[in-house]
């Protein structure tokens, strides 16, 4: 088999379903990456939701048997909201990232591998593949700056030229030996504009991430989130955005190829208070479609809490007050009885010492602590 004419054949096929870019690369070890990663680790600067073995992340012959090389697809996503609605003083509204807009990416992006593995399958019936998307063992950005999809940028981001970082990741082992492409000149050179403007420090030099201190992944936490970054997340109800809408290689880069990426901008940017009542039914239902549902209501509704402190929504204090008295989950009872603190008022101080007799929780307790200390400050 011409391999040459069929690396162009699968091109083509992939531009007819609607993958953006495609790259090639081989199917050796990412030995830079497992020094990378060991050293991650080490640094407890890993996230928790990567895949744990790093043997299987840099050897694909542990996931796969005698792979040849692996295929990298992106597809670029929308980075502006058309008609996005207006948050105004009584009626705030929080922000999901880009990233959660749409139609869950990992649905769209597996389709379409799907497809090709479909095509690929057809033309050669011996072969075999083995698709992921995100929550596979591999480094889904290695393998796109391996096969010259984009440069590995200081954000810690794969940019491409054509589409900014605004693109999704996929990737494809396979047993058949495609023709590597080259990777990419990195393209950052003095700018260091993401890692000055993260508001919590988490990108600590160009290119590491202490993903502890990130607000992608704070939002996503179930816990408390830590006092040091209540006030940094501002409106994040998931996921963040900062150190790629600043990033000058993402200027006019807003690509709307996808009508499964387009986002429903009520629910791009929805209001706080309805959240904080939501029923598990009517999330779902609303919210289940998109990536950023998918650690459940619980964080989401703590970060609503957390943007209402925030924009010091008074209007809000009564529905905070009921949700810290009646709200059966500890997190949600004490988030917002810190909020109601910070928002303060006579009817703070009353609603959180009524609260401070009936509260069994330690923790809980803890937090209407700090709230009636707020008061006391801003008294
Ligand atoms: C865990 C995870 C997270 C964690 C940690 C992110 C991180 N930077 O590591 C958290 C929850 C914080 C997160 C956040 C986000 N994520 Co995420 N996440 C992942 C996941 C599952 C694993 C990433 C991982 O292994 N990180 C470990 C680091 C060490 O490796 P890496 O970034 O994968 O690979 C690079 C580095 O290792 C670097 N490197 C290797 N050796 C060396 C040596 C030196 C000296 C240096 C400087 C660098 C370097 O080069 C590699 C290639 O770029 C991937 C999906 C997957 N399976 O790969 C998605 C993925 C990386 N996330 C993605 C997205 C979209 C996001 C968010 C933008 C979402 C949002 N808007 O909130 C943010 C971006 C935050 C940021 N600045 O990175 C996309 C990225 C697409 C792209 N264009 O790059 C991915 C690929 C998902 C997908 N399939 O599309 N994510
Ligand atoms: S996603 Fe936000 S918190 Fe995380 S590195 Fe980028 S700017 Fe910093
Ligand atoms: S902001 Fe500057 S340094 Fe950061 S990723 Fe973009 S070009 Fe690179």
């Amino acid at each position: 088999m011409d391999m040459n004419s069929f690396k162009q054949e699968v091109i083509l096929y992939s531009k007819e379903i609607g993958i953006d870019k495609i790259g090639f690369t081989s199917a050796t070890a990412f030995t830079e990456l497992k020094g990378r990663l060991i050293r991650q680790q080490e640094l407890d600067y890993q996230s928790g939701f990567e895949e744990a073995d790093i043997e299987k992340r840099v050897r694909p012959e542990l996931i796969f048997d005698k792979p040849q090389s692996i295929i990298s697809i992106a597809l670029a996503y929308p980075s502006k909201l058309k008609d996005a609605p207006q948050s105004t003083k009584s009626e705030r509204r929080g922000i999901f990232c880009r990233a959660s807009w749409g139609t869950d990416y990992h649905t769209v992006l597996r389709n379409k591998l799907q497809l090709l593995e479909n095509f690929i399958k057809d033309k050669v019936p011996g072969a075999m593949m083995k698709s992921m998307v995100d929550t596979g063992e591999l480094s889904d950005r290695a393998v796109a700056e391996r096969a010259g999809i984009g440069w590995s940028a200081k954000n810690s981001m794969i940019i491409t030229p054509e589409f900014g970082s605004y693109v999704y990741l996929g990737d494809m082992i396979t047993n058949l030996p495609f023709e590597p492409d080259q990777p990419m000149e990195d393209q950052c050179g003095t700018c260091n504009k993401c890692v000055d403007v993260c508001p919590t420090g988490a990108l600590v030099q160009g290119g590491q991430l202490n993903s502890k201190r990130c607000i992608a992944f704070l939002t996503q936490t179930k816990g408390f989130l830590p006092d040091e970054f209540r006030t940094k997340i501002g409106n994040r109800l998931y996921g963040c955005d900062t150190c790629q809408t600043v990033c000058p290689k993402n200027k006019g880069m807003d690509f709307h190829f996808h009508e499964e990426m387009e986002p429903d901008p009520e629910l791009a940017k929805p209001l706080l208070k309805p959240l904080l009542t939501i029923s598990n039914r009517d999330f779902k239902e609303t919210y289940g479609h998109v990536s950023g549902s998918w650690r459940g209501k619980k964080p989401i509704q703590r970060n609503a809490i957390l943007a209402l402190a925030h924009f010091k929504d008074e209007t809000a204090l009564p529905l905070l007050i009921q949700v810290m008295k009646n709200d059966p989950r500890p997190v949600i009872r004490g988030t917002a009885a810190w909020a109601v603190g910070k928002i303060g008022q006579e009817q703070a101080v009353s609603a959180l010492e009524e609260a401070r007799m009936k509260e069994k929780d330690e923790e809980v307790l803890a937090e209407i602590e700090k709230g009636l200390q707020f008061t006391l400050e801003t008294k």
